[in-house]
């Protein structure tokens, strides 16, 4: 079977449209990983068995994604001392700031590095960060993606100053 290096969870399938964007993230660095529903509410013993196999599984970085009265990432985080990256899911009801001030909020003793309200790529560019602290073929991957990130802005910039600002806006 093959070891997965790294987990994405999420407390609802309803997570996973936001969710898939750190698996598009993933896949493009062609790092393998995991995904699926783990519930800190519905389904707290798979929660408690998940964290504390993941390690012993290969797992170096867990991405968790909740939203709401969101416990999954400092639960998981309290089961484990992988490095859990919280992503605090936008809500109907609460805009999303239910879930982010649930997820950053931890207690001395349990970190969990939290992202922006439905920021699933930034956690995998952050979990692909700590994997690349001990893989130099990935920390280079990662500097040539933002590389073109750099360029892509100063494309737009310079297409900015050619044709003014209206013309931009009609074109975009
Ligand atoms: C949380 O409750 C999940 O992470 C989800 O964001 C939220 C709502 O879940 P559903 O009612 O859509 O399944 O546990």
């Amino acid at each position: 079977m093959k070891k997965h290096v790294l987990a994405i969870i999420m407390g609802s399938d309803s997570d996973l449209a936001v969710m898939s964007d750190a698996a598009r993230l993933l896949d493009e660095f062609h790092i393998s990983y995991e995904i699926t529903v783990v519930s800190a509410h519905r389904t707290p013993l798979r929660m408690v068995s998940y964290a504390r196999n993941a390690e012993m599984k290969g797992m170096r970085v867990i991405i968790a994604g909740a939203g709401g009265a969101a416990h999954l990432p400092g639960m998981v985080a309290s089961l484990s001392t992988l490095p859990v990256i919280g992503v605090p899911i936008k809500t109907r009801t609460l805009d999303g700031i239910d879930s982010l001030l649930s997820i950053i909020q931890m207690p001395l003793g349990i970190p969990v590095a939290t992202v922006a309200i439905n920021s699933a790529g930034n956690a995998a560019l952050l979990a692909l960060r700590i994997l690349a602290l001990s893989d130099s073929q990935l920390q280079e991957k990662l500097a040539r993606y933002q590389k073109r990130m750099n360029a892509m802005v100063r494309k737009k910039a310079a297409k900015l100053k050619r044709v003014g600002y209206q013309s931009y806006l009609k074109s975009t």
